[in-house]
């Protein structure tokens, strides 16, 4: 072989090979991760990509779905055009537009529901995608709409809702580098966010304890815990309140931090009575003895730090209520806004916790004063988020109350994402008018009238804060393929085809964060030369002990004074206890599923399931029993199951093993042929925050003899 044929064969970056590294970031997953990649492109093609070395997040470390980031940037159903559908809805009938005609077609239709029903029958829905956020915002109030929404009706917010009713603050994040012991409630870092767990083991060397709660016997609970509570799913709030009863019977709580800085003790030390060990070993299914074992090393090894969890813990009915119970610990124990403890923090931008403050939230603006989507069934969402409740959409679009939506302009939405997966799409269908603008000819965009073909993070700019002060400026590594633009490009160029009077959106991409930056010492002309994250450290958050409670109290709220008004609506200003899954019959649905809680290191939502090396990983959809199950149903590995609810039924294969509780299944979510969220009601919500109950549905499971025998 000729020595230019061994380089190109090595992917050596070099003249002789024309192989050219450019710097970049994986966007799959969550945004507290989006990893610097090294992108190793020849004649416009990525051939390879790398953790990028000096990227202040992963340090040259890539997981399996970043490593499989080409295969995802070239799946063959990329969009390549806009298309106009010609076919039924679903059917993929479309034909290619031109991006002036669509943007002409758009227009044209929104303006004319505008102004024939009013703006609010056009809703904008952002899928999981965060970077676009704020554009979408500020465009659907330039358009007069208060229908902005996004995945976050289901993820993460409802922590947020409950930071806010305790502390007048949206977020608050574990303390590792002084915590003397973390209590995991859903930890699992490894499948979830796999830089998370060097950083326990970190603090594990410096001898934190680790208690990990979880229904699933986890790689994290095997190799990282110093205790394992196997916990029911769903009733972490009863086990936080036995130990806050044990706690407060000790008198192992901070008797002046409560004095001074909690408000509803009394009445919260009261309620917890209820939940002594015993009670709390009938519901959790915890050992009472385990349950004190954990306290007595609570108090032990002081100070405690909470595992912040966006998804598990709020993904029941009673997710809410479940999670200010988990955080009123640190109340008690006077470790909020202490070193070790939690630690207040605000949003900075697109959903990234930096620890400084932009002018986002002035960039998009005041909503327009209408009553939104899911206002009326989710009163306390509404207030505290100023968003619709995308799990509301499906029912206001077919029920018409109190007022039809006739349009959705979305970027990124998936239907399979909420509660009723069917109901949404039988909603989005019923629509007059429904844009989507995805990477993928998806399910949901086949419903579409228009579709929209967006780009990857490799074939774009855009701005991107992490913690410490670290901020990036991506540029394209490829040009966008095909005809696919950067969704803020299609906001920028849309508003210039309607004439928005909005003159900033339409400035672009850059003079919007520009604007957004401006209070900072962020310099976005030396971002733009750098190829790798800038460091400015003065940007960080105030040190502990400083925080400003910020409830009509002024204190950390046990009984919260914003849920008070509520009353009426059925909610609770204590974080007490309802069981999350829904009414269907015990005797005929005698599992509970989990239906997504639980990452797959090689699935995201349903980006994933079509990249062929993670697909390989698991081929097919699988219901995870334990074998104490199997055994008793006379299910072997790989044999095929149905999965049924009271709603729907699903078929999948059998995976039995020794990590999950007896009574439990575990279905990932978002597979198109065993959709879990179709196992679910369209009342299957948490009234508080109208998170979808994910992780508690009752259900059977059997083996599939070519009917659903019982
Ligand atoms: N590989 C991969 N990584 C991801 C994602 C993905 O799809 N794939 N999704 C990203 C997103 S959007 C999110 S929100 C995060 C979620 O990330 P995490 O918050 O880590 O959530 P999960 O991994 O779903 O669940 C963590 C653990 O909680 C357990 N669990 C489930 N129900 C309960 C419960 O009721 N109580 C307790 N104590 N534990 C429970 C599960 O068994 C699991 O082991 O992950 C992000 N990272
Ligand atoms: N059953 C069940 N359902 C769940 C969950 C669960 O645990 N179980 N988890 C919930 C949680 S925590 C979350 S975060 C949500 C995830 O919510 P989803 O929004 O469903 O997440 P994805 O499927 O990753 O992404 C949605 C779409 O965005 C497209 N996309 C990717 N990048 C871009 C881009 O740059 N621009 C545009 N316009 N589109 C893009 C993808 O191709 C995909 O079709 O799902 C929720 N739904
Ligand atoms: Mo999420």
């Amino acid at each position: 072989m000729a020595d230019s044929e061994r380089l190109l064969k090595a992917k050596i970056p070099c003249e002789e090979t024309g192989i050219e590294i450019k710097r970049s970031m994986c966007d799959i997953c969550s945004p507290s991760a989006h990893c610097g990649v090294d992108v190793y492109v020849k004649d416009g093609k990525i051939i390879k990509l790398e953790g990028t070395k000096d990227h202040p997040v992963n340090h040259g470390l890539l997981c399996a779905k970043g490593q499989a980031g080409r295969q995802y940037v070239y799946r063959s159903d990329r969009i390549k055009t806009p298309l106009r559908r010609v076919g039924a809805r679903g059917s993929g009938d479309f034909e290619p537009i031109t991006w002036e005609e669509a943007y002409q077609e758009i227009g044209k239709r929104l303006l004319a529901i505008k102004s024939e029903s009013g703006p609010e029958a056009v809703a904008f829905i952002a899928g999981y995608e965060k970077w676009l956020r704020p554009f979408l915002r500020r465009f659907a109030y330039s358009f007069g709409s208060p229908n902005y929404g996004t995945e976050s009706s289901t993820c993460s917010t409802a922590a947020i809702l409950a930071w806010v009713a305790a502390t007048g603050n949206e977020k608050a994040k574990p303390d590792l580098s002084g915590a003397g012991v973390y209590l995991g409630f859903g930890y699992s870092g490894y499948h979830s966010s796999y830089l998370y767990p060097s950083a326990v083991d970190a603090a594990r060397k410096r001898g934190m304890k680790l208690i990990v709660i979880d229904p699933r016997r986890t790689f994290a609970a095997e190799t990282q815990s110093d205790l394992f509570l196997q916990i029911r799913p769903g009733t972490d709030g009863v086990l936080a309140m036995a130990m806050a009863n044990l706690l407060i019977k000790h008198g192992w709580v901070d008797h002046d931090y409560i004095r001074n800085h909690v408000h509803g003790f009394e009445e919260y030390a009261e309620y917890v009575k209820a939940f002594d060990i015993a009670a709390a070993e009938r519901i959790t299914g915890i050992p009472a003895e385990k349950i004190e074992q954990a306290v007595r090393m609570i108090r032990d090894n002081a100070p405690a730090a909470i595992h912040e969890s966006a998804a598990p813990i709020l993904h029941h009915r009673n997710g809410f209520q479940n999670y200010r119970a988990i955080s009123a610990l640190s109340a008690l124990l006077g470790t909020f806004d202490r070193p070790g403890g939690q630690l207040p923090a605000e949003l900075t931008f697109v959903n990234s916790v930096s620890g400084f403050r932009t002018k986002e939230d002035d960039f998009t603006g005041k909503r327009p004063d209408a009553e939104m989507i899911g206002q009326r069934r989710f009163p306390l969402w509404a207030e505290v988020t100023g968003e619709m409740q995308v799990c509301d959409l499906s029912r206001q679009i077919l029920e018409k109350t109190p007022y039809p939506v006739r349009a959705v302009f979305a970027l990124g939405l998936n239907y399979r994402m909420v509660n009723d997966s069917q109901l949404m799409k039988r909603a989005l269908s019923e629509l007059d008018f429904f844009v989507n603008a995805d990477l993928f000819l998806t399910d949901t965009a086949k419903l579409a009238d228009i579709v929209l073909p967006a780009c990857s993070s490799f074939e774009r700019s855009e701005l991107k804060t992490y913690p410490k002060g670290y901020v990036f400026y991506t540029k394209p590594a490829i040009m966008p393929l095909y005809e696919s633009k950067p969704d803020t490009e299609i906001l920028k160029e849309l508003a210039d085809s309607m004439v928005l009077p909005d003159e900033l959106l339409r400035a672009g991409y850059e003079d919007c964060v520009r604007y957004i930056f401006s209070n900072t010492v962020v310099d976005i002309d030396e971002l733009k030369d750098s190829p790798v994250p800038v460091h400015y450290p003065e940007l960080k958050p105030p040190p502990p002990g400083q925080f400003q409670f910020k409830t009509p109290t002024g204190k950390f709220e046990l009984h919260a004074t914003i849920l008070d008004k509520y009353a009426d609506a059925g909610l609770d200003p204590l974080p007490t206890y309802t069981p999350s899954p829904d009414g269907a019959d015990e005797q005929e649905f005698p599992m509970l599923l989990l239906s997504g809680g639980g990452r797959l290191p090689f699935a995201l939502h349903s980006r994933l399931h079509d990249v062929p090396w993670l697909r390989y990983c698991r081929p097919a959809p699988m219901a995870d029993i334990s074998h104490e199950d199997a055994g008793k149903l006379g299910i072997q590995s790989g044999d095929e199951v149905v999965i049924s609810s009271a709603h729907g039924k699903v078929r999948v294969k059998a995976c039995p093993s020794s990590r999950i509780m007896p009574g439990l299944v575990h279905l990932y979510h978002d597979y198109p042929d065993a959709d879990g969220s179709s196992l679910m009601g369209p009342t299957h919500n948490d009234p508080y925050s109208g998170f979808p109950g994910y992780n508690s549905i009752r259900c059977r499971i059997n083996k599939d003899l070519g009917g659903d025998k019982k």
